[in-house]
C-alpha cells in the first residue's frame, strides 16, 4: 500500500516530526478503512483536508456555545435580517438624520492634523497612558478649576474607552481597598455586574433606582437600600444620562445621595459615558460629579469618549482616583500601573492623541460643544417626535416618559413579548427590556416605530 501521509513538500513519512506523524496516524486509525486507496485520497493529510480534521475529537469539544452579548447581540441580529426596511435602535451609537454612523467634523480635522506632522512617532506610551490626554480629561469632568486638580490629587491613568476604565477601577479596588461589596442600579447597563464580579469585587448588589408605575426615579427605595449599605461599600453611580432608564436625579437628590454616601463612607465610584449627551452642555452634566469633589472626599471616575466624540471603536477613556492628598494619588498612581501592565501593558495611541488634540485648543474645543450640542439636540427632537406620533394615533397609555427622560436610551416599558413582536412583525431591534436608543431614530423611521409600538401595545397587552 502507497504511503497514506505523504504531503506535498513534507518529505516521507520518516522526515516528518513524529508528533505530526502519530497524529496522522491517529487520523487514519479512526478512518474508516478502504482496501482500495486513491492516489488522491492516498495524499489526503491532516492539513489538507478539514473533514478528515473534524473527525478527531476537539479538546476544546465540550465548550457550550455562549449567548450573544444582550445589547452587542442585537446588532448581530440585525445585522443578518435581509429586510431592507429594518431599524436597529439596540445599541447606543449616534445615527444622523439619514440614518448613518457620524464621524465629528472636528475629529477629522484633528486626525488630519496628527498625520500631517512628520514629528509624530509610533513608540510605546507609557503605562498611565498620554500625559496630556490624562491631565484634560480630569479637567474636563472635574472643572479646570477643581480644588482636586490644583491641590494635585487626582491619580489618572488612560484605559480602554469607559469600560476598561472601569475594570481598571474595579481590579484596583479588589487589590487595595477593604470593602469588596460593590452598589449597581436597579437596573443598569448590562455589563456593570460582569466587569465588577471578574475584576474581583465579587459581592455585588443592587440598589433600587428606578420605578416602572411612575417611570421615573424610587428616591425613597435609593436611600432607603444605600442607608442600609455596610459602610465603606462601593456604589456605581451613572455621572448623567442613566442607561437603560434616561432618569436621573434632581440637584437637590443628588445632593442628599451625597450627604447620605458621605456620612457612610460610601465610595462612589461614577461611570461618564454620556457628559454632554444629557443636556448637550459638558458642564451641567458633570454637576453631579462635581458637587462630590467639592466636599473634599474621595471618589472614582471612569470616562468615556465613546459617544460624546463618537470615538466609539478608537477606545479612549479614562479612569481617575480624586484622593485626600497628592502623597496618597502618587502611591495609587503606582498601584494602577500594577494593574495595568500585566493587563494589556500600555494604551493605545491615537484616539487619545485625537481627543488631546481637541480639548487642548480652545478653537477646536468650541467647535467639538458645537457638534455636540446638536447631537444631543437631535436626539431631544426625536423624542418629541415620537410622543407626538403616538399621541396621533391615540396609543393606549402614558408616554410623557418618552419627553421626560434624557439622554440616549428611552426606557419605553414595553414586555419583551412586545419587543419580540416588534422584532417579527415591524424589523425594528432594541434590547429585550424595552430600551430604545433615541440616536437611532429619524424622522423617516419614527412613523414605523409608532405603528410597531402602537401595534405591540393594543395587541399584546
Ligand atoms: N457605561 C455605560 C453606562 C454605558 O452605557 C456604556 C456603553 C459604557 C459604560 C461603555 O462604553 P465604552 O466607552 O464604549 O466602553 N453602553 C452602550 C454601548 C454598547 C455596549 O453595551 O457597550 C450601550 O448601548 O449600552
Amino acid at each position: 500500500m502507497a504511503p497514506a501521509n505523504v504531503h506535498p513538500g513534507s518529505g516521507s513519512p520518516q522526515q516528518q516530526p513524529s508528533a505530526e506523524r502519530r497524529l496522522n496516524s491517529l487520523v487514519r486509525h479512526l478512518l474508516p478503512s478502504s482496501p482500495r486507496r486513491t492516489a488522491e485520497s492516498s495524499s489526503a493529510t491532516l492539513e489538507s483536508s478539514p473533514t478528515m480534521a473534524s473527525q478527531v475529537a476537539s479538546v476544546f469539544a465540550g465548550i457550550a456555545q455562549a449567548p450573544e452579548d444582550p445589547i452587542l447581540g442585537v446588532t448581530v441580529a440585525f445585522n443578518k435580517d435581509p429586510n431592507p426596511n429594518k431599524v436597529n435602535l439596540g445599541v447606543g451609537a449616534y445615527r444622523t438624520e439619514e440614518g448613518k454612523p457620524l464621524v465629528l467634523n472636528v475629529v477629522r480635522r484633528a486626525e488630519q492634523m496628527l498625520i500631517n506632522d512628520p514629528t509624530r512617532y509610533k513608540e510605546y506610551l507609557p503605562i498611565t497612558g498620554l500625559a496630556e490626554f490624562n491631565k484634560l480629561s480630569a479637567k474636563l469632568i472635574f472643572g479646570a478649576d477643581s480644588p482636586a486638580i490644583l491641590e494635585n490629587r487626582v491619580a489618572t491613568v488612560q484605559c480602554l474607552s469607559g469600560t476598561g476604565s472601569l475594570r481598571v477601577g474595579g481590579e484596583f479596588l479588589a487589590r487595595h481597598y477593604h470593602e469588596h461589596t460593590v452598589y449597581i442600579p436597579q437596573p443598569t447597563w448590562g455589563n456593570h455586574p460582569k466587569v465588577f464580579t471578574l475584576a474581583g469585587l465579587k459581592d455585588v448588589r443592587y440598589y433600587r433606582y428606578y420605578d416602572p408605575a411612575t417611570r421615573g426615579l424610587d428616591f425613597k427605595g435609593l436611600l432607603e437600600d444605600l442607608g442600609s449599605a455596610p459602610n465603606g461599600a462601593i456604589v456605581l453611580i451613572h455621572a448623567c444620562a442613566h442607561n437603560p432608564t434616561g432618569v436621573d436625579p434632581t440637584l437637590d437628590q443628588w445632593e442628599q445621595i451625597r450627604q447620605l454616601m458621605r456620612s457612610k463612607s460610601l465610595l462612589p465610584f461614577f461611570d461618564s459615558a454620556y457628559q454632554g449627551f444629557a443636556s448637550g452642555s459638558l458642564d451641567k452634566d458633570a454637576q453631579s460629579v462635581r458637587m462630590f469633589v467639592a466636599d473634599g472626599g474621595e471618589l472614582l471616575m471612569a470616562q468615556s469618549y465613546a459617544k460624546n466624540m463618537g470615538m466609539y471603536g478608537e477606545r479612549v477613556g479614562a479612569l481617575s482616583i480624586v484622593c485626600r492628598s497628592a502623597d496618597v494619588a502618587s502611591r495609587v498612581e503606582s498601584q494602577l500601573k500594577l494593574v495595568i501592565r500585566p493587563m494589556y501593558s500600555s494604551p493605545p495611541l491615537h484616539g487619545p492623541s485625537v481627543v488631546a488634540t481637541i480639548l487642548k485648543d480652545s478653537e477646536m474645543f468650541k467647535e467639538w460643544t458645537v457638534e455636540l450640542k446638536a447631537m444631543a439636540d437631535r436626539i431631544i427632537s426625536m423624542r418629541q417626535q415620537l410622543f407626538d406620533a403616538l399621541k396621533a394615533r391615540g396609543t393606549p397609555g402614558d408616554w410623557s416618559h418618552i419627553i421626560k427622560q434624557i439622554g440616549m436610551f428611552t426606557f419605553t416599558g414595553l414586555t419583551s413579548e412586545q419587543v419580540a413582536f416588534m422584532r417579527q412583525e415591524y424589523h425594528i431591534y432594541m434590547t429585550s427590556d424595552g430600551r430604545i436608543s433615541m440616536a437611532g431614530l429619524n424622522a423617516k423611521n419614527v412613523p414605523i416605530l409608532a405603528d410597531a409600538i402602537h401595534a405591540a401595545v393594543t395587541q399584546l397587552k
